[in-house]
C-alpha cells in the first residue's frame, strides 16, 4: 500500500525551513501532499492561490509531492485522501508543546500518527511571520526564502527590491 504523508502549513509564504522539512518527508513516505489550510478568520499577505503557486514551483524537482488546499480539520483531511501520517518540524519548545498537544488531539480524534522531525538548525530561527515583517521593513531576507518567495516579496514590498 501506498504510504503517504501530509506537510500542513499556512505557507504565508513558504521558507528554506518549509522546504527543508517537505524534502525530507519525501524521502522518508511513497508521496507527500504539502497542504495549505484555508482559514477564512485569517486573512494572510499572500492569497491561498498564490501560496500553491509558490509551492508547486518549489517542489517541482520532488516528484513524489504535490500540493494541494484544505479547509476543516486535518483529520478529516487525511481520512478523506487515505493520509497515514502528518509530517512536521519542530523548532523550540515553545514549538513542541504546541505540536505535541495538536498530535495528541489528532491522534485521538481518528488514529493519525505524527511525525516530529528536529528542524535542521540553520532554519532554527525562520518563521513565515519574521520574514514578512523584515521584508516589510526592508531588510535582508533572501537567505531565508526561495528565490520565487524572494521575488514576491519584493513586489509586494517595493523597498526590498532596491
Ligand atoms: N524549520 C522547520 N520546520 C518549520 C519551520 C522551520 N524554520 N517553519 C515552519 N516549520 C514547519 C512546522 O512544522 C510547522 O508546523 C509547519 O512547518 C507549518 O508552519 P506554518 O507556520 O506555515 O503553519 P501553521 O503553524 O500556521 O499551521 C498550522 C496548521 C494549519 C497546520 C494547524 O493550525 C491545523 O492543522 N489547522 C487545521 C484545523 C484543525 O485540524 N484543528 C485542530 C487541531 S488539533
Amino acid at each position: 500500500a501506498m504510504r503517504r504523508a501530509v506537510c500542513p502549513g499556512s505557507y504565508d509564504p513558504a521558507t528554506n525551513g518549509h522546504l527543508d522539512i517537505i524534502e525530507r518527508a519525501s524521502r522518508l513516505f511513497d508521496e507527500v501532499v504539502v497542504a495549505v489550510g484555508v482559514n477564512k478568520n485569517k486573512k494572510g499577505l499572500f492569497e491561498i492561490e498564490e501560496r500553491l503557486e509558490i509551492l508547486r514551483e518549489i517542489t517541482a524537482k520532488l516528484p513524489n509531492v504535490r500540493v494541494d488546499s484544505w479547509e476543516g480539520l486535518l483529520v478529516d483531511y487525511c481520512r478523506e485522501n487515505d493520509i497515514a501520517a502528518v509530517a512536521k518540524g519542530l523548532r523550540s519548545v515553545s514549538d513542541f508543546d504546541y505540536e505535541l498537544q495538536m498530535a495528541q488531539m489528532n491522534r485521538e480524534l481518528t488514529g493519525v500518527e505524527t511525525l516530529l522531525m528536529a528542524n535542521n538548525p540553520v532554519y532554527g530561527f525562520v518563521s513565515s511571520s519574521l520574514v514578512k515583517e523584515i521584508a516589510a521593513l526592508g531588510g535582508e531576507i533572501e537567505p531565508f526564502v526561495p528565490p520565487i518567495v524572494f521575488e514576491r516579496l519584493s513586489e509586494k514590498f517595493p523597498k526590498l527590491g532596491r
